[in-house]
């Protein structure tokens, strides 16, 4: 596991969680604290957060209680990059007219329901209109606060309750949808796809994304213990496997310019990857084999795809 380099280990261990403990997110989980945790500590000075509806709006805010110790926005499953546009707006008058001056940033936050689907028109009026917002998608390949329903992030052959396995169907039919390639589409300074099991990798993206005035947006892996079946102590590790497997690679794209932040020294097997998820665990009967095949096949293909985009002498 990467874990944040000891420079930024002793910075950032003194400071106070912005997520505080005792949220109410599942054993385990390794997508809703460790994404809000992760980001969060890389960010110096005033902050205000706002949450889409999620696992990450429904584990920590509970009324009457809250796990936030920062100024902190509910929205409804699809709007959150709209009412922190509206924030961030009337921010920059209050500054005008001088009744604020601290320098403040303005933290989205939505699962991939949230993003992907349902707030993606609110999410690309924010890009457009070149909010000073970072958004952040904790990807976690379902509506999992709801009970585990497919979204356009979930991987073709999962299952999920919208999605099972069964004689005639090999769980989610079709791929799923490529994101950071959309939002990188909208042309702003600076997208990036990161993973929870990668912590400097997130450190240096939300450092960096902060050096641009305007709309950034990171898209973040973040197994859901529940939904996929996996063992509550091998969420990271199903993370990690992700990456090191070709299937989630982290690159990003500032001004324009694809560049590959890590880049694994040997392919890992992305049959284990499988192995440790229940939700695929159908596809190790023999009738599965070609679907399986077809999977391997596409992660390499857009793998190299990425890699011939990207500047690699800058892969670490
Ligand atoms: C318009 C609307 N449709 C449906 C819902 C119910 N709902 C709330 S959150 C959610 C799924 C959230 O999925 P995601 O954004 O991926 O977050 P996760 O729960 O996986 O963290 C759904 C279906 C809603 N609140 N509003
Ligand atoms: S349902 Fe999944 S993402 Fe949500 S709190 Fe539980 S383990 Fe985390
Ligand atoms: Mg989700």
């Amino acid at each position: 596991m990467k874990t944040l380099d000891r420079e930024v280990l002793k910075k950032v261990i003194p400071l106070q969680d912005r997520l505080e403990s005792g949220h109410r997110s599942c054993r385990g989980c390794v997508a809703v604290p460790l994404a809000a945790r992760h980001v969060l500590r890389a960010i110096e000075g005033p902050v205000v957060v706002a949450c889409a509806t999620g696992c990450m709006e429904v584990t920590t805010s509970i009324y009457p209680e809250t796990s936030w110790n920062v100024p902190w926005i509910h929205n409804t499953f699809e709007n959150v990059a709209a009412t922190l546009s509206g924030v961030e707006a009337s921010y920059n008058v209050l500054k005008k007219k001088g009744k604020i001056s601290k320098e403040t940033t303005f933290v989205a936050f939505g699962g991939d329901g949230g993003t992907y689907d349902i707030g993606l028109q609110s999410l690309s009026g924010m890009l457009e209109r070149g909010h000073n917002i970072l958004y952040v998608c904790y990807d976690n390949e379902g509506y999992m606060n709801t009970g585990n329903q497919r979204s356009s992030a979930t991987p073709q052959g999962a299952i999920t309750t919208t999605t099972p396995a069964g004689k005639k169907v090999p769980g989610k039919k079709r791929r799923r949808k490529d994101l950071t390639e959309v939002v990188a589409g909208h042309d702003i300074e600076y997208v990036a796809q990161s993973n929870i099991a990668y912590q400097q990798d997130v450190y240096n993206k939300v450092k960096k994304a902060l050096t641009y005035k305007g709309p950034k947006f990171i898209n973040i892996y973040a197994p859901c213990i529940l939904g996929w079946k996996v063992q509550s102590d091998m969420g990271l590790e199903v993370a990690r496997l992700a990456t090191e497997s070709h299937f989630w690679p982290l690159y990003e794209v500032e001004q324009g310019q694809y560049k590959m932040t890590y880049k694994p020294e040997k392919q890992a097997s992305f049959d284990e990857y499988l192995k440790l998820q229940g939700r695929f665990k159908h596809l190790a009967k023999p009738e599965n084999k070609k679907l399986v095949q077809e999977m391997k096949d596409n992660i390499d293909q857009k793998y190299q795809y990425l890699f011939k985009k990207c500047d690699c002498l800058g892969a670490e």
